[in-house]
């Protein structure tokens, strides 16, 4: 028998994250109007703007332009998190980096689930944040263990779902039946529930330890909390969601707006109210609410080396310490005039990540006009041409931002700091990836072939 046609896990992720969209429009009705909103944001700015659709068409981004690039769930147990890292590993999602929101005043930490080829992140970029609850940092001793308690009781994924994540383990292709399968069981994970597995007065107790402990631990499973689009102009849409009856968050995250946009700058609408039911010890429901689903906006620019990351981080600490009357705004965008703000003295200082190729002038010129030149010599020449690589990872300041502007007061609390990284990892059952290993390895090998077009693989070892 022929083997049986297998999509592929760049196109199982796009299968997944269209559903996983569609369902959230559904839920979410606001966050239709937010999708409405960018898409419209991002027609204009294309219209105005011919050489960036040009650049666009080019890198092949603008097919993809109305598809989510990230969203966001929270889990209870070391169980969950390993359940969801088999789930996702079918779609070529693999955890990346680990942030830790405890040092923010969030009781969680964190990977994101993503694609990590060039061509993976072109053919589908869906990610998902994913934050793994801390209990241990519930103070009260008998609400810890009656939290624990209760999502011990509960199974996220269903036995059908991990039994085609077993067989995909097992090297077995799956075929268009077991992907719509997959995709099916999967989205139930992330379903919305009205009604909570626990009584009103837990609840109320696990929301006054914090409010992300009741949100993970009331529900039947980790419903997915937002979900994130990108736009081409980030200041535009959060200036416009008023008028569309969407409530935005203060600020918005990450770096200022840039020549030469760096990292990745976000920003979200409050999360909604809604009704949830809840169940009394003598079995009748009670009516109550939650707040926990929301919508975000991304925009997103270069990927930073260790050194630009640490001048970024310098900078965005000493931004949050002024308070002088002007507007947040105005003193990032005061502070920040230390960044340099061209490609070349961001590349020159070591500051960003680039992808470089030859140029076809390069490659046709005199092997003398090349010889003697260096790098910065061959890219003055226009013999070399490089592209700063986006970044594809999340900001932990940003988050805890995301975090608390859903959080309200009370969002934020003190946490000693811990070293809970290897106990994150050993709940994953894998190490995480380093995202700036990921970086670096695609600006040395683009430049290494580069430098080899050129004749001039002897810089390559400099
Ligand atoms: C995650 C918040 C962080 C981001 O984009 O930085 C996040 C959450 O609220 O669960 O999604
Ligand atoms: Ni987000």
């Amino acid at each position: 028998m022929a083997p049986a046609r297998s999509p592929g896990p760049d196109a199982i992720r796009l299968a997944f994250s269209r559903a996983m969209s569609a369902m959230y429009r559904n839920e979410v009705p606001q966050y239709g109007t937010l999708l409405d909103l960018v898409r419209d944001v991002n027609a204009a700015v294309l219209d105005d703007d011919p050489a960036l659709s040009a650049h666009l068409a080019r890198t092949g981004e603008l097919g993809r332009l109305g598809d989510e690039r990230h969203g966001a769930i929270r889990l209870g147990t070391a169980a969950e998190l390993s359940d969801i890292r088999r789930v996702f590993a079918v779609m070529g999602m693999e955890p990346v980096g680990y942030y830790d929101l405890a040092a923010a005043g969030v009781p969680v930490h964190s990977t994101a689930f993503r694609p990590v080829g060039a061509a993976a992140l072109a053919a589908c970029p869906f990610r998902i944040f994913t934050s793994l609850i801390r209990l241990e940092l519930i103070e009260d001793a008998a609400l810890r263990a009656h939290a624990a308690a209760i999502l011990a009781r509960r199974r996220i994924v269903s036995p059908r779902l991990m039994a085609l994540v077993a067989r995909h383990e097992a090297g077995e292709a799956l075929d268009e039946h077991d992907v719509s399968l997959f995709v099916r069981e999967t989205l139930e994970i992330f379903r919305w529930h009205s009604a909570a597995t626990v009584d009103f007065d837990t609840y109320r107790r696990l929301h006054a330890a914090h409010r992300l402990i009741a949100d993970v631990v009331c529900f039947q499973g980790p419903h997915i909390n937002h979900l994130t689009p990108r736009t081409l102009d980030i200041d535009q849409v959060q200036a416009l969601m008023p008028a569309h009856g969407i409530t935005p968050k203060q600020t918005i995250e990450g770096p200022p707006p840039r020549r030469c946009p760096i990292l990745l700058r976000q920003t979200s609408f409050k999360a909604l109210e809604e009704a949830i039911a809840f169940t009394t010890p003598d079995g009748a429901t009670v009516a109550g609410h939650h707040t926990a689903r929301f919508g975000e906006i991304e925009q997103r620019g270069a990927a930073l080396t260790e050194a630009g990351r640490a001048l970024y981080d310098r900078l965005l600490a000493e931004t949050r310490t002024i308070a002088d009357g002007r507007p947040y705004d105005q003193i990032l965008r005061d502070v920040f005039t230390a960044f340099p703000d061209t490609w070349d003295g961001m590349r020159q200082q070591g500051l960003a990540f680039f992808r470089y190729a030859a140029t076809p002038a390069g490659l046709s010129a005199d092997a003398a006009r090349r010889d003697g030149l260096d790098v910065e010599g061959l890219i003055a020449a226009g013999f070399l041409a490089c592209d700063p690589l986006v970044y594809e990872d999340f900001l932990p300041v940003s988050a805890a931002g995301i975090f608390q502007s859903n959080l309200g007061d009370g969002g934020r609390q003190a946490y000693r700091p811990s070293d809970a990284r290897a106990a994150f990892e050993a709940a994953l059952g894998r190490p995480v990836l380093d995202e700036l290993a990921l970086y670096t390895t695609q600006q040395v090998t683009s430049l290494r072939q580069a430098l080899a077009d050129l004749g001039r693989s002897d810089l390559a070892a400099a």
